[in-house]
């Protein structure tokens, strides 16, 4: 199994200098670089990831919330103009990937709030609007996947969470798109975060992507590297044994400042003791971020 890490996790706390000296010592096989293809100086960025010996896997598409210009990032908004601009930050992602070597780029469905207004926390959503846009995502994603694959790039739709995005929120939404797409350029990719709210279970979201799923985002409920919360990984990760899964296990926690490499670290180790089989509930390989509050508050009752 090959490792990675999202640097949008770290972009706003520290320069990717910063990030790759660190996580260069702990055991990951490559990172996700963040997709701002306006803000990054190539030729700069292949030096550090060149100096940290670290490969590029792909691309994080900097979708909805993730950035100050997501909000014009809509594939299937309703304004032309939007739409256009979506397809064109597509394009420039997938030409970094390349110059980056990396291979794959994630898509997420946005569309305009208005249209889609609904009880996000009820997921109250109609049928009928849900595949209207599903049709137009199956158009506008064969011509970007055509395009990406001019590139050596596979795009991977990957679905999100009532939240951000009604869209695509389950692995059986990506599915049904990917499946009418068509292309050996459009995968899946499942993210564990938003797994934990929209799927039935974990196992059954990854059997529904089946040979589609090309590439994994790992973070707890809480969004904190695996093992900090209460996900079941070791259900996922034999799951993905038993699937034959041989993309990549890419890290995608929320980092709060500086101080992360004990998280980070002992995140991956936690993982790669599951996939080695080891690392149950019961043997003391599950990571602990500090003694939590609540056992401090009994010691001292
Ligand atoms: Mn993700």
């Amino acid at each position: 199994m090959k490792y990675s890490i999202s640097l949008a996790s770290f972009r706003k706390i520290e320069p990717i200098e910063s990030t790759l000296s660190k996580l260069a010592r702990q055991g990951y096989d490559a990172v996700e670089m963040f997709g701002e293809p306006k803000e990054v100086d190539i030729q700069k960025l292949k030096d550090v990831l060149g100096m940290y010996g670290m490969p590029v896997c792909g691309i994080t598409g900097m979708w909805g919330r993730s950035s100050g210009e997501g909000w014009k990032r809509k594939i299937l908004s309703s304004d032309q103009a939007l739409v256009q601009s979506s397809i064109e930050y597509v394009h420039d992602c997938v030409k970094l990937c390349n110059l980056l070597d990396g291979e794959e780029m994630n898509i997420c469905l946005f569309a305009d709030e208005s249209s889609s207004f609904f009880d996000r926390t009820h997921n109250v959503f109609s049928q009928n609007e849900k595949e209207r846009l599903a049709r137009k995502a199956v158009t506008i994603l064969a011509m970007l996947s055509k395009f990406a694959s001019d590139y050596g790039v596979k795009l991977v739709l990957e679905p999100l969470n009532r939240y951000s995005t009604p869209h695509c929120s389950t692995a059986k939404d990506a599915l049904a798109i990917v499946r009418q797409v068509n292309s050996d350029s459009l995968g899946m990719l499942l993210d564990t975060f938003h797994m934990n709210i929209e799927e039935d279970s974990f196992e059954d979201a990854i059997r529904t992507a089946g040979t589609y799923l090309k590439h994994m985002h790992f973070a707890d409920n809480n969004r904190k590297m695996p093992g900090f919360g209460h996900i079941d990984f070791a259900t996922i990760v034999q799951c993905l044994q038993e699937t034959c899964y041989n993309g990549y296990i890419s890290f995608e926690p929320n980092i709060a400042d500086g101080d992360y490499e004990h998280a980070t670290k002992s995140g991956l180790d936690f993982v790669r003791a599951l996939m080695n089989g080891r690392g149950g509930d019961d043997d003391g390989v599950r990571p602990k971020e500090s003694q939590p509050i609540s056992s401090l508050a009994r010691e001292k009752a």
